[in-house]
């Protein structure tokens, strides 16, 4: 595969530009197309010959269709991450978050580009309240524009597929974390806020009573999971959860956090977050049984890479 080119939209990211880097050490050319909106030019390794930064945006359909000329493959990641900037602005969000998808359908047909890797979302399960693990055919509530946008593209990339043959694989992430996530926002992932106010000493506060649960995966785990689906020689059929079926506490999580700083700053307990989804877990089978799984970073080795980035 050595030469091939991937786009990747949402590139400058957390999770782009860990993927970024697999590829790159791979042997793969790579084309960034990114707003720089959450994502940092800094994430990336500008001096490398083989990567291509972009700077623009997904919602602009004649920007992508350049973008995806000569790529082999599309990994689309661009997106307001943020749950809650999808309720606070539902118009400009939707822009990034399903305009983005569907130009990006378009372009790939255009260009006659077949294999597209898409980041949906757990949320699009809505809030389920038990601690049972979530597979593909729970139904769908989406409860907000972010999981709206997130589903209706799902739906898009699978038109796509039975009309003009694209290749979709389509994953509906957990709770990833891992180096250059990104803490600064309250609705930063819960990993990256405890880490970096861990590290600088400063009060943490957990809202609710820090039993609830998520499934967190180390970013480097779903970069290999990416890489294969890039590679891979058919693309699996609907959408396939992305998580380890293991859940930790928030108390757990803060318990490994002081085992590896030493010490923790104070703890407060809070109201929890209103519309806070209690339990999250991905049943996984369909992954394990088209993938081959990595062996799961331990949480603690996880925060220690986090922690050392
Ligand atoms: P991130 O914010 O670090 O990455 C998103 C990237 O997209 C950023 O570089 C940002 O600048 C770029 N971007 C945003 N809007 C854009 C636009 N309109 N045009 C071009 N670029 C744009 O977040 P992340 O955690 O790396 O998320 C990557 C993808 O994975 C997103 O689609 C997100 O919804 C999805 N996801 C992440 C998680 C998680 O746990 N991190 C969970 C579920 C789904
Ligand atoms: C994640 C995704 C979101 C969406 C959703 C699907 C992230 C950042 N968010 O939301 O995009 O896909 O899953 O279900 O990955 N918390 C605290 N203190 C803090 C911050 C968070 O207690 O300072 C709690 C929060 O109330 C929640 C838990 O930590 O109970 C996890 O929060 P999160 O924002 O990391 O992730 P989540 O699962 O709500």
């Amino acid at each position: 595969m050595s030469d091939a080119l991937v786009l990747i939209t949402g590139g400058a990211g957390f999770i782009g530009s860990n993927l970024v880097d697999a590829l790159l050490a791979k042997g793969y050319a790579v084309r960034v197309l990114d707003n720089l909106s959450t994502g940092k030019r800094s994430n990336l390794p500008l001096d490398n010959p083989r990567l291509q930064l972009l700077e623009g945006d997904v919602a602009d359909a004649a920007l992508v269709a350049r973008a995806a000329v000569g790529a082999t493959a599309v990994v689309h990641l661009a997106a307001v991450a943020s749950v809650q900037a999808s309720v606070d602005d539902p118009v400009s969000t939707h822009q990034s978050n399903f305009v983005g998808s569907l130009n990006v359908c378009e372009a790939m047909r255009q260009a006659g580009v077949k294999r597209v890797v898409f980041a949906s979302s757990a949320a699009v399960y809505g809030n389920n309240g038990e601690d049972d693990s979530i597979d593909e055919q729970t139904a769908k509530a989406p409860l907000t524009p972010y999981a709206s946008d997130k589903l209706a593209s799902e739906h898009y990339f699978d038109f796509y597929r039975r009309q003009h043959g694209l290749e979709p694989v389509i994953f509906r992430f957990f709770n990833i974390f891992g180096p250059r996530q990104d803490p600064s926002s309250p609705y930063s992932g819960v990993i990256s806020i405890f880490s970096e106010r861990a590290q600088k000493g400063l009060p943490i506060a957990v809202f609710g009573d820090g039993e609830q649960t998520r499934d967190f995966m180390y970013v480097g785990d779903l970069v290999a999971v990416l890489v294969q689906a890039v590679e891979m020689a058919e693309a699996p059929l609907g959408a396939i959860n992305v998580g380890w079926n293991r859940t930790t506490t928030l108390k757990q999580l803060l318990q490994a956090l002081s085992e590896i700083i030493g010490s923790l700053p104070a703890v407060s307990y809070t109201e929890p977050r209103s519309g806070d989804i209690r339990h999250s877990r991905a049943n996984n089978q369909r992954l394990a049984a088209s993938f081959t799984l990595p062996e799961p970073t331990p949480l603690k080795v996880g925060l220690e890479k986090l922690l050392n980035q």
